[in-house]
């Protein structure tokens, strides 16, 4: 479904439940610039985007997930606990391998979040490009906490993040 609408092979499709979603604050991780260091010599290094990526589908997470808000930074976290917590809702971006290992680094990954492969349902898709019916079930990659403790599964699980609703992010 991905190979028309961009440019370069791009057969990553990712699942954000968080702050990267539409108006949550890291929402301008997908577009912002930044610069690459000075590998250009004395006059510095170049401008580059983190990588290529379309905003696909608004969907939910087939298996029932907890979706917790924590630490002192209100940082949300999927925890890898299948059928506990809600069908999470989030949204559906395929991007090239560059965005994906941008991605990666931006979360931490393996360290702090885990990769974790899981089918979501779509629910609306929201790319003019491509047709998506509701009701489709896609593998995506989402940022998951496997090895968490278990105080996490105390808290209060959501189905939708919505920084403006939990307690206030603050970037780390
Ligand atoms: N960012 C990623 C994982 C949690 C977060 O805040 C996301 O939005 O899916």
């Amino acid at each position: 479904i991905m190979a028309d609408i961009l440019p370069k092979a791009t057969n990553n499709l990712v699942f954000v439940y968080g702050t990267l979603k539409t108006n949550e604050p890291n929402n301008k991780f997908w577009s912002a610039e930044i610069y690459d260091g000075g590998t250009r010599g004395s006059r510095g290094g170049d401008m580059r985007k983190h990588g290529l990526f379309q905003l696909l589908a608004k969907g939910e997470t087939v298996q029932k997930l907890p979706l917790v808000v924590a630490t002192k930074h209100n940082v949300p976290f999927l925890l890898h606990k299948p059928g506990d917590g809600h069908h999470v809702e989030g949204e559906i971006y395929c991007v090239d391998d560059k965005m994906m290992n941008s991605l990666d680094i931006f979360e931490d990954v393996p360290n702090y979040y885990k990769k974790i492969i899981s089918e979501i349902k779509v629910s609306e898709c929201l790319n003019d490009k491509i047709s998506l019916e509701r009701g489709t079930i896609v593998k995506c990659s989402s940022y998951q906490l496997t090895n968490f403790k278990p105080e996490l599964l105390k808290l209060k699980f959501y189905k939708t993040y919505c920084s403006a609703v939990v307690p206030p992010y603050t970037e780390m």
